[in-house]
């Protein structure tokens, strides 16, 4: 029995599953997950001294790789001042500032500490500025646990929502209406059956929750034109794609303007740290400026701040998403034999299919026994990609060429 596999034994007796988070237990590739012990740059290190070039990077969180070294000085800096006051500090201006210059539709942002905040956070601002309660979500869209997100397609697509998980209540995911990822159609027929009904359509710019699926041209102006046309507001939930796709993420990239944007993963710099934002009049409808209440014991903590910052300071630097753009085409140029590569910047999924893939229905479509085969394949020779065919792959800064090379050469030899 290796270290990895007597210590998960031993979190399956404390941990639901061994694990902190239900991906991480490897229940769709099977087999037991390398505990993980320390990381630098593009690699990870288990506790049986196995090494691995990481395209997991915590989910997309490590755009800089692990172990930044400005950002852990930051962070020991931060820390070593006390790690929570819940009290105003200049640390949370500085990253807010940063932020409004960097993203194009936000004017005022709220720190929160994980993305389902985020998204959960935005959603209620959406329901009390417009005074309805109907959202519109995508089928294979992930936007965090908050229960009226974990609803499925009704009996029919344009009825209401139902739960997705045990434990929701019918009736919150009645409030949910679930369309097709990249159907306008689809979202037309729902505006015009719930007409003045809808707070708001919250959609990943591009989906990286089925895989990575891009939007069709149109589909993001459409939903655009649509909620402005409506009364309801488009959230971006740019948790996955914000500072990732560009340093003013998705919206930047597309030249597209949402009324709310949430962020995760890379505003934190690693650390548990997320947030949404929009326009002035809108952020002020929130407490303790207006009435809309939402509140976090730890947000804006001055340490995740401080790595948030660090982070930040480092995406602006010229050229950082050219350098990952060409590293990240390299690596899906290398593998496209072997499948349905999605790819856009340094976010990709390779799909065990043929493909296209352009929305849930496609997605599952794919090869899951191939992919789990594929991992397991990578990952036995120092390979780390997501423990899910429906999970994304990230290239960070601190990948090289030569990992680059590596990989593909391991991805070569597999024989299916
Ligand atoms: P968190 O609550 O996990 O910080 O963020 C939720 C969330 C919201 N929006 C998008 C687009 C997201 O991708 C996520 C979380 N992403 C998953 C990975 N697909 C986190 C990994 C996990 O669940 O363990």
């Amino acid at each position: 029995m290796t270290r990895s596999e007597a210590i998960f034994e031993r979190s399956r007796r404390v941990l639901p599953g061994g694990v902190n988070s239900p991906v991480r237990a490897f229940r769709a590739v099977g087999g037991t997950p390398p505990i993980i012990e320390h990381a630098a740059g593009a690699c990870i290190g288990d506790v049986d001294g196995n090494s691995y070039v990481d395209y997991v990077c915590s989910w997309g969180a490590l755009i800089l790789g692990h172990a930044h070294p400005t950002v852990i000085e930051a962070v020991k800096q931060a820390a070593d001042k006390g790690t929570t006051y819940g009290a105003p500090t200049e640390a949370e201006l500085h990253l807010a500032e940063l932020v409004v210059a960097a993203v194009p539709s936000i004017e005022m942002v709220r720190f929160v500490s994980s993305g389902t905040e985020a998204t959960m956070s935005a959603i209620r601002l959406a329901r009390g500025a417009t005074g309805r309660d109907k959202i519109v979500k995508f089928a294979g869209g992930y936007h965090g646990h908050a229960d009226y997100l974990l609803a499925s397609a009704g009996s029919g697509v344009l009825t209401l929502g139902r739960p997705d998980s045990p434990g929701v209540p019918a009736a919150s995911a009645a409030s949910t209406i679930v369309l097709p990822y990249n159907d306008l159609a689809m979202a037309e027929r729902a505006f015009a059956e719930h007409a003045g009904q809808i707070a708001a359509v919250i959609v990943e710019p591009v989906a990286a929750n089925m895989g990575v699926v891009l939007p069709d041209e149109g589909f993001l102006a459409g939903l655009r034109s649509l909620t402005s046309k409506d009364g309801a507001l488009l959230i971006f939930d740019e948790v996955i794609t914000g500072f990732r796709l560009a340093y003013g993420g998705a919206q930047q990239r597309f030249g597209m303007l949402p009324d709310l944007t949430c962020l995760g993963k890379i505003v934190g710099g690693g650390l548990p740290a997320a947030a949404y934002g929009g326009s002035r009049d809108l952020m002020c409808q929130l407490a303790p400026e207006g009435s809309i209440y939402q509140a976090g014991t730890l947000s804006g903590n001055p340490v995740a701040m401080a790595a948030g910052i660090a982070t930040l300071r480092e995406l602006s630097r010229p050229g950082f998403y050219e350098r990952l753009d060409a590293l990240s085409a390299r690596l899906a140029e290398g593998l496209a034999r072997l499948g349905c590569i999605n790819r856009i910047g340094s976010l990709m999924t390779l799909f065990c299919q043929a493909g296209p893939v352009r929305d849930y229905e496609d997605a599952k479509r794919s090869d899951t026994a191939a992919y789990a085969r594929f991992f397991q394949h990578m990952l036995a020779r120092g390979i780390y990609l997501a423990p899910s065919q429906f999970e994304a792959a990230f290239v960070s800064a601190a990948h090289t060429e030569e990992d680059v090379d590596r990989t593909l050469e391991v991805a070569q030899a597999f024989q299916g």
